[in-house]
């Protein structure tokens, strides 16, 4: 089917693993969407997230908020239910947590985190519009097995397998332990959320069953990773449980593996706006599972 009766009105503004080279496209979006009046993110702070694509919050929730959500984690991880459920991803060579996906949804604990104004606040107002839960996974990445993230756009799996359109989501990562150099930490590369990489290789069907594990198709070539890397060099996110990164959906990022004892686990929240709504996928065979990929697109109410 072409991608013109797959989308009679939506041209695909991002075509990616369509080709046998990669590309790497401008940006066609605005990044930040909103203003200072519009919630709790300053101007200078916005200003910094348009041109890294990044903003850091030293303690956006206390040591108390902080346990509540480990012990919400130490109760999903020994959960039998949760455990075969599919929304629980193990490690690729264990039977080890990886991920746990929907947690919103699962669990009334993480359902009120992402309706926290300290949260969906800024959502918001970097969107600037009311905001959904795209996707919602606590990241175990427990000690001495926890595996890698290998470098990827987000939004370029959202837009070819979840068929998000445009780029006008924000993901939320919030430290549930302390993220050292050493445990396998987020990595930006600022800046890098200007460039499309539109990756080669087809969508294969259920590809998120191998991606969640360890993705291979959607991720960039080392060229390109190369000249962004040259171009923005690359920025570690460290800091103790409770402080968060928000970064827009285009950044190239990724966390190495952690063969320390100290787990790095961290809560994502992506938030969505409504006026960017997922439609049929722009590069795969068909849509993802709506607890990768939300087909609810009820806005988040106060
Ligand atoms: O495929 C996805 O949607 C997920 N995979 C990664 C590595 N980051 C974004 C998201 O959690
Ligand atoms: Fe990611």
């Amino acid at each position: 089917m072409s991608l013109m009766e797959s989308h009679p009105t939506l041209a695909d503004a991002y075509p990616t693993r369509v080709s046998t080279e990669p590309t790497l496209l401008y940006r066609q979006d605005p990044v930040v969407y909103g203003g200072p009046e519009d919630g709790p993110i300053d101007a200078a702070t916005l200003d910094s997230f348009e041109a890294n694509g990044y903003l850091s919050v030293e303690q956006l929730i206390g040591p108390e908020e902080v346990e509540t959500y480990r012990a919400e984690l130490r109760r999903m991880a020994a959960d039998p239910a949760i455990l075969a459920d599919e929304r629980t991803v193990t490690e690729r060579d264990s039977d080890e947590v990886r991920s746990i996906f929907e947690v919103h949804r699962i669990s009334d604990v993480f359902a009120r985190l992402v309706r926290d104004p300290r949260v969906v606040g800024r959502a918001r107002q970097i969107l600037g519009s009311d905001v959904y839960v795209h996707q919602s996974r606590v990241n175990y990445k427990p000690g001495f097995t926890g595996k890698d993230f290998y470098w990827h756009s987000d939004f370029e799996t959202w837009h070819a397998e979840d068929g998000m359109p445009r780029m006008r989501a924000v993901s939320i990562s919030i430290a549930l332990t302390e993220n050292f150099v050493h445990n396998g930490g987020l990595m930006i590369m600022p800046g890098s959320h200007k460039t499309f990489v539109a990756c080669v290789g087809e969508t294969p069907a259920d590809h998120y069953k191998a991606s969640l594990k360890s993705q291979e198709v959607g991720t960039p070539d080392p060229g390109s990773l190369s000249i962004l890397a040259d171009k923005h060099g690359i920025e570690l996110f460290t800091g103790p449980a409770g402080s968060a990164t928000m970064f827009d959906c285009n950044c190239m990022h990724g966390s190495n593996g952690n063969i320390t004892p100290f787990p790095r686990s961290n809560v994502f929240i992506v938030f969505n706006s409504v006026e960017n709504t997922c439609v049929e996928p722009f590069s795969a065979p068909s849509p993802r599972p709506s607890f990768i990929g939300a087909r609810d697109f009820t806005p988040i109410t106060d």
